[in-house]
């Protein structure tokens, strides 16, 4: 049976489902299951599952339990292929099996080793019809913190940056310019609540002072593990930074000793402390990216400043670069953009552009 666009339509509902959990469960990836049974010429969602907070149980086990005894003869959409190994949960390839579903169309391949094709290949010697990558790329796009993590043993990164007209990213000694508007703010806040971390080098906290918590209503729980690169521990104690520290992770990066006073210092106000690699009088990044894989890290944003950015860049670890531009002409006093839209050509794709009020979102993704 082949795949039809109604199995396409159900897996982007599928997918879409799926973000609800992102960055909300733990390690394990926010998977959704949908499914659906066709009683005479309709079809019915009869269960719906998502990986649960923290990243268990399974979706599937959900989906099913939801589906009762309609999950026989009926296909069930997986944004990600279902797990085959005992953990702390049964194999969902097997769960599928003994609830009588038919068909299991598929996202992705789940890069775990103790996964990987084995999931498809129990599903298949029990006879149930398996179609894989259906909307293979916006299911990889809904899992890639998970992927990169699995493949790349590293975060997934994001760049993000609001560029004026003139593509200049702020003005220097004058703290936060704003350069877009209100609509782009509450975006940036609502990927911030589904990131695993936001991370700034020690110029931005030193110039704007800022949070870098989500700050919707309703979200405010929600904030990612915050991270600044702060090689000589600049760092003041009076930041906002600093202050809420207690409350929402701080990881401070640095290469100064921990006998450093102001070391203990922050320490002693609740920091995080990362004992980094330095390269070229920099923070070596991929170690560092390595070691917040290990602490169970699948999603970094980027958010400032210039040279972080470049960095990030030069080291070819940037996945995907949020490029907002807003309405506002900064001048030739203003810090330039380490990107422009015509530089990301090179290595990036056009994913994506969308309007909010009258600022430009352009999503660019790392090519291949
Ligand atoms: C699924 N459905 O909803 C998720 C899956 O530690 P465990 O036993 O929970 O296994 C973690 C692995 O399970 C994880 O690496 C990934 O391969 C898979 N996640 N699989 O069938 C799900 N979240
Ligand atoms: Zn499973």
């Amino acid at each position: 049976m082949a795949v039809t666009d109604f199995d396409r339509r159900m897996m982007a509902a599928a997918i879409r489902y799926s973000y609800r959990h992102l960055g909300r469960t733990g390690t394990n990836p926010s998977v959704s299951t949908l499914i659906v049974q066709t009683a005479g010429d309709v079809p019915v969602i009869v269960g719906r599952g998502l990986t649960a907070l923290g990243g268990r149980p399974h979706a599937e086990t959900q989906a099913i339990a939801e589906a009762g005894d309609l999950a026989r003869g009926a296909t069930a959409y997986v944004s990600l292929e279902p797990c085959a190994h005992h953990g702390s949960t049964p194999p969902c390839a097997e769960g599928l099996i003994r609830a009588g579903i038919a068909r299991v169309v598929s996202g992705t391949t789940d890069p775990d080793p103790r996964v990987s094709g084995r999931g498809y290949a129990m599903l298949r010697d029990a006879g149930v019809v398996v179609e894989e990558d259906v909307l293979a790329d916006q299911a990889r796009r809904a899992l890639a913190g998970y992927l990169t993590r699995r493949v790349a043993n590293r975060p997934h990164i994001s760049l993000k940056l609001a560029l004026s007209r003139d593509a200049k990213i702020g003005r220097r000694g004058a703290g936060q310019v704003a350069i877009t508007g209100a609509q782009s703010g509450a975006m940036t806040h609502i990927a911030r609540a589904a990131s695993d971390a936001i991370l700034v080098g020690i110029g931005t906290v030193l110039e704007d002072n800022p949070s870098l918590t989500c700050r919707l209503p309703g979200l405010e729980n929600r904030s990612p593990i915050r991270v600044v690169l702060d090689r000589t521990l600049r760092l003041p104690m009076d930041s906002a930074l600093v202050r809420s520290a207690v409350d929402v992770p701080l990881i401070v990066a640095t290469t100064t000793d921990p006998d450093d006073e102001r070391y203990r210092q922050l320490l002693g106000a609740g920091c995080r402390m990362m004992a980094c690699d330095e390269n070229a009088g920099k923070i070596a990044l991929p170690e560092m990216m390595d070691d917040l894989a290990g602490q169970g890290v699948s999603t970094v944003i980027v958010e400032g400043g210039a040279a972080v950015a470049s960095s990030f860049l030069e080291a070819g670890l940037v996945d995907r670069v949020d490029l907002y531009e807003g309405p506002v002409t900064i001048g030739p006093d203003g810090v330039d953009a380490p990107v422009t839209p015509a530089r990301m050509a090179k290595d990036f794709t056009l994913a994506g552009t969308s309007q909010f009020g009258d600022d430009l979102l352009r999503i660019y993704e790392r090519t291949g």
